[in-house]
C-alpha cells in the first residue's frame, strides 16, 4: 500500500474533513450493504480540495445561476457527492426554485442511504437532492453533459455580460473514471468541447488502474494524456491524489489556462487505506466488511467504532472555507444582477424569464396556420418554418444538428442568426457534429442551465442517442428533441436509414412527449404544446415527404393536438362504424379511405392520434367520445411497428404497421409493398365491419 498513515498530521483539519468525507461514505455503505465505497475513499482530497478551495458555490443557494457547477460522473461514487453537500450544509430548494429552509441532506439520508425515501439514492439524481446538477449513473453521460453547461456559460455571457457587467462566468468541474473514459460518449464530447475552445470546462480523471472486472490492463491501453492532447484539450497531472498542495496546483493551471479545456489526470488508489482491499476492485462495488471499516478507520487515525461520525469542527471548517466564499460570490452577484437590472432591463427580465422556465409575453403571436394544399410539405420543412418564427422571440431557444441541418430544416435562418463556434459564443447554430448521443447530453447541459435545446437529426439514430435521451426524461427536463426522416416513406436510403421500432421505443420510455403531426397546422399546434414545457422532455418525429395540408374547414380544428388524439373526421351521423386511427403521413391515408368508404356509405371516423402520451392524459369522458367502446371496428395505420398500437384497436381491431425492416426503393414503391395505400386501409375497414357480430 503506498501512501503513509497519518501523512498530514491528524490535527490537520483538511486531513480531517478528508477523512470525514470517506468514513461517512464508508460507513453508508456499510449500513445499506450496498454501494460503492473505493472511489469516494479515494477521491475525497480531490473533490475536497476543489470544493473547499475552489468551487464558486453558496451553499445557501445552489441554483444561483452563475455558480460553478460540479458533476459527478462516476455517479457510483455517488457518497462522495452526498458527504459534501452534507457538510458543506446545502440548501433544499423546490421545484419552484425556493429555498424551503431545509438542508439537502441530512445525516439521518445518509444513515438511509440507498433505501426508500431518501434523498442519497443509489446514483445522483437531479431533482431528487438539491446540489445535484445532473443526474449520472451511466458512464460517460456526465462528462459529455458538463459540456453542453459550458457550452451553455459562454452563450450566456456572449449575450448577457456587458462592459461592466460579467454576469456569468462560471466554470464547470466533472469528476470521472476509467468507464467514463472508455464510453464512446464522452470521447465525442471531449472532441466537441476541444473543438469549441471551451476553457471553462475541467475535467478530472480518476486514474485508478480499476474497473470492476480489474485492473484496466484487461480492457484499456489509450494514452489519455496524448488522446486529449490530440483533441486540443491542456492536460495535467496530479501523481498523488492525497496531495492537496498538488491538486491545487493542477486548479490553478486550469483557471490559468485559456483556449482549451483541461483535464486533470489524478493518480489515485481506489478504497484508500483500506488493508486489504486498497487497489483491488474489490472496493469498487461492495460494502468493506465490518472488520475492514474498522482496519481502515485506524489507519486514519479515526475512532475505529464512531459510525457516521462528523469530528467537531469540520462543519465549521467548511463553512469558512466554500460557505463563507459562496456567500460572499453570490451576495456580490446579486448586487451587480441588481445594477445590471438599471442598466439593461430587457436583458434582466430575459434573465429572470429564462432562468425561471417562462416564455417572453407573446411567444406565440405569430405562430402560422397554413392554407390547405394536396401537395403540402413535408413536416421537417413546416417545422423548420415554425421553429424559426418561435426562435425570433424566444432569444433563448437554440440548438442544431448532428451535422444534418440541410435535412432536418432546424438551422436558424433570420436575422442572420450566427453559428456557435470556437471563441465566438453569441450564435445560436450549433453543430454538433456526427455526434448524436453527445449532442443530447450537451442538450441536457444547457437544459440544465435553462436555455432551451433543441437537438436534431434521423430519427434512425435516436438509437445512438436513447442513453442521453432517458436522462432527459428522468431528470424532467424540456429538451426539445426533432428527428426527421420518420419511417420507410424516407424511400431510397433504405432498411439501414428506415425506422420501424423506433417510435414505439420512444413511446415506452416513461415521461417523454412523443408528436408525429399529420400535416403542417399540427406541427404548428405541436410546438405550441411544447414550447411551455418545464418539466418534459419532447420529442418531434417529422417526415421527409411532403404531407398535404389538410382543409380543416372540412376537417377537425388541428388545436386538437392539444389533447393528443381527436377526431378529425366523422359521418354525418357523428355514429362512426369503424374508426381509423393514423398519425403523422398516415392520416392522410386514412382521409383518403375514409373518403372512399363514404361513398359506399360506410359510416367511418378518423381518430388522427399525434401524441399517445397526451392523450393518455385526458379524462375517460374525452377518450370514450373519441374512440367509443362500442365501436370495436378498428384500423390503426402507422409506418413503424405495430407494437403497441393493441391499446387502442383492441384484441379484435387490425394494426396495419411493420413487421419487418424496410426497403431501399422509391417512395410509392415502398409504400405500395408494405401496403401503405388507400386499398389496403379500406379492405382492412370493410374487414372490421365484417368481423362485427
Ligand atoms: C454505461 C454504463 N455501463 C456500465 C455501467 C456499470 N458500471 C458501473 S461502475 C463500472 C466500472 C467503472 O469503472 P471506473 O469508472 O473505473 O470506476 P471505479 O471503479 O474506478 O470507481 C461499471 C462497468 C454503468 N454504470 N454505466
Ligand atoms: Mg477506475
Amino acid at each position: 500500500m503506498s501512501g503513509q498513515p497519518n501523512q498530514l498530521a491528524s490535527e490537520d483539519v483538511d486531513r480531517r474533513s478528508v477523512d470525514t468525507i470517506r468514513t461517512l461514505s464508508m460507513d453508508a455503505v456499510q449500513k445499506a450493504q450496498s454501494g460503492h465505497p473505493g472511489t469516494p475513499m479515494a477521491l475525497a482530497p480531490v473533490a475536497y480540495c476543489l470544493w473547499q478551495r475552489y468551487l464558486r458555490f453558496d451553499p445557501a443557494d445552489p441554483i444561483w445561476p452563475d455558480r460553478d457547477r460540479f458533476v459527478l460522473s462516476n455517479g457510483h461514487a455517488s457518497m462522495l457527492l452526498y458527504s459534501l453537500l452534507h457538510l458543506t450544509r446545502v440548501q433544499a430548494v423546490n421545484p419552484k426554485y425556493e429555498a424551503i429552509g431545509k438542508p439537502s441532506v441530512t445525516l439521518d439520508d445518509i444513515e438511509t442511504f440507498r433505501q426508500l425515501g431518501s434523498h442519497c439514492p443509489g446514483h445522483p439524481e437531479y431533482r431528487c437532492t438539491s446540489g445535484v446538477e445532473t443526474t449520472t449513473g451511466p458512464l460517460g453521460q456526465g462528462v459529455a453533459t458538463s459540456v453542453g453547461m459550458a457550452a451553455a456559460g459562454r452563450w450566456l455571457a456572449g449575450r448577457y455580460n456587458k462592459p461592466d457587467f460579467r454576469l456569468f462566468d462560471y466554470n464547470v468541474y466533472a469528476l470521472m473514471g476509467d468507464g467514463c473514459m472508455m464510453e464512446g460518449i464522452s470521447n465525442e464530447a471531449a472532441s466537441l468541447a476541444g473543438h469549441l475552445r471551451l476553457d471553462n470546462l475541467c475535467w478530472i480523471y480518476d486514474n485508478n488502474h480499476i474497473t470492476i472486472e480489474g485492473p484496466t490492463s484487461l480492457t484499456f491501453s489509450d494514452d489519455v494524456a496524448v488522446r486529449f492532447q490530440s483533441y486540443g484539450w491542456n492536460v495535467t497531472r496530479v501523481g498523488d491524489a492525497n496531495d492537496l498542495e498538488l491538486l491545487s496546483e493542477a486548479f490553478d493551471v486550469f483557471k490559468a489556462t485559456s483556449g482549451r479545456p483541461t483535464l486533470i489526470i489524478v493518480d489515485t488508489h481506489i478504497g484508500y487505506g483500506a488493508p486489504h482491499k486498497h487497489d483491488t476492485a474489490a472496493a469498487h462495488g461492495q460494502p468493506l466488511g465490518e472488520d475492514e471499516v474498522r482496519a481502515t478507520k485506524r489507519f486514519y487515525g479515526w475512532p475505529e467504532d464512531a459510525q457516521f461520525l462528523v469530528p467537531d469542527g469540520v462543519y465549521d471548517h467548511f463553512e469558512s472555507g466554500i460557505g463563507r466564499r459562496g456567500a460572499k460570490l453570490r451576495s456580490e452577484w446579486f448586487a451587480l444582477f441588481e445594477r445590471y437590472r438599471q442598466a439593461h432591463p430587457e436583458l434582466a427580465g430575459e434573465v429572470y424569464r429564462m432562468s425561471h422556465r417562462q416564455l417572453p409575453d407573446g411567444w406565440d403571436s405569430e405562430l402560422p396556420t397554413f392554407p390547405p394544399d394536396p401537395k403540402g410539405l413535408a413536416s421537417r420543412e413546416s417545422s423548420g418554418q415554425v421553429l424559426n418564427i418561435l426562435a425570433r422571440s424566444v432569444p433563448w431557444l437554440l440548438g442544431g444538428a448532428a451535422d444534418l441541418y440541410p435535412s432536418t430544416k432546424t438551422r436558424l435562418t433570420f436575422d442572420s442568426v450566427a453559428d456557435f463556434e470556437a471563441g465566438s459564443y453569441t450564435g445560436r447554430n450549433f453543430h454538433f457534429g456526427i455526434r448524436e448521443h453527445a449532442m443530447c447530453a450537451i442538450a441536457n447541459g444547457m437544459a440544465l442551465t435553462k436555455v432551451r435545446p433543441f437537438a436534431s437529426g434521423f430519427l434512425i439514430f435516436t438509437d445512438y442517442a436513447r442513453g442521453a435521451m432517458r436522462l432527459s426524461a428522468l431528470m424532467e427536463i424540456p429538451v426539445i428533441y426533432i428527428w426527421t426522416h420518420d419511417s420507410i416513406s424516407l424511400g431510397e436510403d433504405g432498411p439501414t436509414h428506415q425506422p420501424i421500432e423506433q417510435l414505439a421505443s420512444l413511446r415506452a420510455m416513461p415521461g417523454v412527449l412523443v408528436f408525429r403531426p399529420a400535416d403542417a397546422n399540427e406541427v404548428t399546434e405541436a410546438w405550441r404544446v411544447i414550447m411551455p414545457l418545464r418539466h418534459e422532455p419532447a420529442v418531434l418525429v417529422l417526415s421527409r415527404q411532403a404531407l398535404p395540408t389538410l382543409d380543416r374547414s372540412r376537417y377537425a380544428a388541428a388545436s386538437g393536438v392539444a389533447r393528443g388524439g381527436y377526431v378529425l373526421a366523422d359521418p354525418p351521423s357523428a355514429k362512426p362504424d369503424v374508426i381509423l386511427i393514423g398519425t403523422g403521413s398516415e392520416v392522410a391515408l386514412c382521409v383518403a379511405a375514409y373518403e372512399a368508404l363514404a361513398e359506399e356509405g360506410i359510416a367511418a371516423r378518423v381518430v388522427s392520434m399525434p401524441c399517445w402520451e397526451l392523450f393518455e392524459k385526458q379524462d375517460q369522458a374525452y377518450r370514450d367520445e373519441v374512440l367509443p367502446p362500442r365501436v370495436r371496428a378498428r384500423v390503426a395505420v402507422e409506418e413503424g411497428a405495430d407494437f403497441g398500437w393493441s391499446r387502442y384497436t383492441g384484441i379484435d381491431g387490425a394494426v396495419l404497421g411493420m413487421e419487418t425492416f424496410g426497403t431501399s426503393a422509391p417512395i410509392q414503391k415502398v409504400q405500395a409493398k408494405f401496403g401503405f395505400e388507400p386499398a389496403h386501409v379500406i379492405q382492412a375497414a370493410r374487414d372490421q365491419l365484417a368481423r362485427q357480430p
